[in-house]
């Protein structure tokens, strides 16, 4: 792997322990943490005081990059991107930092000889599973793609002391356990109590006038609620930037209400703590669906209110004026989660800093840019009035005033088209009033954006239309992107080592470079080198499944994958239903010539979501009866790997042959895992959605499994009355597939266990599964046959892996900065400042 840059070390001015990359520095240093920060020596040492004393010896490297790029960023007042996000799904930092130090070989030896293994440790890491799935992760890329390419940014969001559930599977179920990762602790974060910020909630206004003889709004509140800042280093790739991802914990302004507590009601006194800290106490367990509860409307005001009093904390320090508020920071909303922060961007410029209207709201459009990241309906956020008055009662006020003044506008853009005024509405007044927050974040912000190409085009003709005709030049497209130092350098070095043999290491900085691969696809000695990379990397994968699910897996199968979060629209059952097209083509002639697969799959369901959890209880009982029945012979293997995360993720992608992107067309915005299979050397088998347009784009129709309906063919089918019975009965594969599960054959007899999923589809089918069978089905025989064919296969995952440059969320992270953020790179020199004041 990478060694230090040479320049960095002559740069370093302190060469101690703290600070120090040799190995012989790195062994001292970690020795001295196990002492002094565990209290361990190591004859008495667990392997989490090992982990610790590692971790911190790795933050105290970062310290010196963090703290130089802070103040250089301090005395430059550089303008900086503020992205904020209810969700970030980092993964364990410790490998991570390693990598992008330089230094993982380092201490891979360092910990050796004391006799310690690396990976022991880096397993010993309970990552913060802050999200729930590809919007919380693309917010981690991201991070590291700003700090890499050194752009001063600040991540905000929520420090939620339980994250995304732990996934057990019992009897084929999913059951949901609380997920303690602070159980430890955590060496990645220092506390600012310093810069805590209270937040208001619930009460009412009042009107006065002020010595100026101007209207003014006072805000009393019912509760108020202290934020206490918990600070993580975010380093770019071999780069001196430390950037902050700072998030949010709730606590009670006073532990103790006194006066409760003197008068004797000493469980009143506790009480107002606890209310308060459930604030940021756990993430909601929902991807691509919003329920309308209020705790949740109230962990969105409160990390967007301590995130921008944060931001004009910052301002002030600085010495930049308040009216030059968007000079300083651009603030990108991540989906709805933060909207809200239009509503509190002007109250704070109004009411807290005695700006006029007109001027909060140049400031507050000048500052924020939203991302949409969803075209499911259910997904797009509304608060109930109600809710909203009893919670928010000012910026309820505010966001009245705002909507007089844009229907005002529309009016004069579309004299005389009142439907358009009540398509547009920041409320929804229908039936029982609701506040549109995607309406919002259009109207306060200067920059609309999707996540894909196709996304975006769906955005401006249907979701957000009347704003496209509105607002034309808001409207850009942000395709997505991963970032290659975990996803690929982190995650699988061996396929590193062999890129970087041929190419040289450029390319982990600008994935373009990876395009210099396509002169060795004729090369046989780099082909078979490819190819048994890829079969190392499945035998460990065979290995751990043995452990984890005590199966016996074929390693010469292709290994077909879909790991994700659990919804309809994502059809992990139309995978289920090839599975058991193929079983039946087995017991139909057990003898039947077929390529041998290894079905594997991974994701959590939403705790509540019903249907998701029986297709996961499906999957599992499908591999019950596969995998044991003699007919089969081994030919096929279901798997469910239980507890999705990053670091599972991490180990699942280099193994894959197949990726399953298999959606239906016009509902995955963009998708990310297709980005991080593709660039491991999968080859996908996929539908025209999200992304997966473009990677086809870059890689080829020729290598790429293309099938199913596209969006505008959805639209037309449902349009002209679809009906999925009609499949069933002229379908002979389909109907034996459906009888099959009907029948009790995977439920030990029982007919009714999934009874309700088979009446969805053959009643409603709402994803279209019956319309894409045969086209499924035939792509899947398809890429059985291209299996077999060694040569063409190993050349086409050469060729997806080489032509996966643009999904670097280093490309998406500079068209951000192009086109929305007008933001510069500010280069971080080490040493020079660390001793500069004050
Ligand atoms: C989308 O479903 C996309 C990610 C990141 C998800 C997925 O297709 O790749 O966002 N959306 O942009 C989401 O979680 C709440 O919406």
């Amino acid at each position: 792997m990478q060694t230090v840059p040479n320049h960095q070390v002559d740069n370093l001015q302190i060469e101690d322990d703290r600070t120090g990359l040799s190995v012989e520095c790195l062994k001292r240093a970690f020795l001295d943490n196990l002492f002094y920060v565990q209290g361990k020596f190591p004859k008495i040492a667990t392997k989490n005081d090992y982990y610790m004393a590692l971790a911190y010896t790795v933050r105290d490297r970062l310290l010196q990059r963090w703290i130089n790029t802070a103040v250089i960023y301090t005395e430059r007042a550089s303008r900086t991107v503020s992205y904020l996000s209810a969700e970030f799904l980092m993964g364990p930092h410790l490998g991570n930092n390693l990598v992008n130090l330089g230094i993982y070989d380092q201490v891979k030896q360092a910990v050796s000889e004391l006799g310690l293994d690396l990976e022991d440790l880096l397993e010993q890491e309970e990552e913060p599973g802050l999200g729930n799935g590809g919007l919380g992760r693309l917010a981690a890329c991201y991070l590291d793609s700003m700090a890499t390419l050194e752009i001063p940014s600040l991540g905000y969001g929520i420090r939620y002391e339980f994250g995304i559930f732990d996934q057990d599977i019992r009897d084929g179920w999913q059951v949901e356990i609380t997920d303690k990762w602070l159980h430890c602790g955590n060496p990645w974060e220092i506390a600012r109590p310093e810069w805590e910020v209270y937040v208001r909630l619930g009460g009412h206004t009042e009107a006065y006038t002020d010595e100026h003889g101007r209207y003014r709004v006072r805000w009393i509140p019912f509760q108020v609620i202290k934020g206490v800042p918990h600070d993580t280093p975010i380093l770019g790739y071999k780069t001196n930037t430390a950037n902050t991802l700072r998030l949010w914990t709730a606590e009670a302004p006073e532990s103790f209400d006194f006066a409760a507590f003197n008068s004797g009601d000493y469980l009143g006194a506790v009480q107002e703590k606890m209310v308060s800290e459930n604030l940021s106490k756990v993430l909601y367990p929902n991807d691509d669906s919003s329920q309308g509860k209020r705790l949740r409307l109230a962990q969105q005001i409160f990390f967007v209110s301590c995130s921008l009093q944060d931001m004009i904390r910052i301002v002030f320090r600085q010495n930049v004026p308040l009216e030059k508020f968007h000079e300083k920071f651009v603030v990108q909303l991540n989906d709805t989660h933060p909207a809200i922060a239009v509503a509190e961007l002007m109250r704070l410029l109004i009411d807290e800093h005695d700006m006029g209207w007109d001027q909060a709201w140049q400031i507050t459009q000048k500052s924020l840019a939203y991302t949409n990241h969803t075209l499911l309906p259910e997904a797009l956020e509304r608060w109930p009035i109600s809710l909203f008055r009893e919670l928010l009662p000012r910026h309820l006020e505010i966001i009245y005033e705002i909507n007089y003044h844009f229907l005002e506008e529309v009016k004069a853009k579309f004299p005389g088209d009142s439907d358009r005024l009540r398509r547009m509405s920041l409320i929804d007044e229908s039936g029982e009033k609701y506040v549109r927050m995607a309406h919002l974040a259009c109207v306060g912000s200067h920059s609309i954006n999707g996540v894909a190409a196709l996304h975006t085009k769906l955005l401006q003709q249907d979701v957000l239309r009347d704003f496209y005709q509105m607002y034309p030049e808001k409207f850009n497209n942000k395709t997505n992107g991963v970032t290659p130092r975990r996803f690929i350098v982190l995650s699988n070095p061996r396929l590193t080592n062999l890129i970087s043999s041929k190419i040289g290491d450029n390319w982990i900085k600008h994935l373009e470079d990876l395009k210099h691969l396509e002169a060795f696809v004729d090369d046989p000695e780099f082909c078979s080198q490819w190819r048994s990379i890829k079969s190392a990397i499945k035998q460990d994968l065979v290995a751990y499944i043995a452990q984890q699910n005590g199966i016996t897996v074929n390693p010469d199968s292709i290994f077909d994958i879909q790991a994700k979060r659990f919804h309809e629209y994502k059809r992990q059952h139309l995978n289920a239903l090839h599975i058991i097209t193929l079983y039946n083509r087995i017991k139909a002639n057990p003898d039947i010539d077929i390529t041998p697969r290894t079905f594997i799959f991974g994701g959590k369901a939403a705790p509540g979501y019903y249907m998701a959890k029986l297709i996961i209880k499906l999957l599992n009982s499908i591999g019950d009866v596969v995998n044991n029945d003699p007919d089969v012979r081994d030919r096929l293997k279901v798997v469910f790997l239980k507890d999705y995360s990053v670091k599972f993720a991490q180990r699942v992608y280099p193994a894959a042959d197949l990726s399953e992107q298999i959606s239906m067309a016009g509902k995955e915005a963009s998708g990310t895992g297709n980005m991080k299979f593709a660039l491991n050397g999968a080859l996908t088998i996929g539908t025209l959605d999200g992304a997966n347009v473009e990677i086809r784009e870059e890689v080829g129709e020729d290598n790429f499994f293309i099938f199913g309906l596209t969006a505008p063919e959805v639209y037309a089918l449902k349009a002209r009355g679809y009906r999925p019975l009609d499949y069933y009965h002229s379908n002979r594969e389909l109907k034996a597939v459906i009888d099959r599960i009907a029948s009790g054959h995977f439920s030990h007899g029982d007919t009714k266990l999934f009874k309700p999923l088979l009446d969805s589809l053959l009643y409603r089918d709402e994803y279209l599964l019956f319309a894409d069978y045969q086209a499924y089905i035939d792509c899947q025989d398809r890429v059985s046959q291209v299996y077999r064919d060694r040569d063409r296969w190993t050349r086409m995952s050469i060729l997806n892996a080489a032509r996966m440059g643009k999904f670097s969320s280093d490309r998406s992270i500079r068209d951000y900065c192009q086109d929305i953020w007008n933001i510069k790179p500010v280069p971080i020199e080490l040493g020079e400042c660390i001793q500069a004041k004050e």
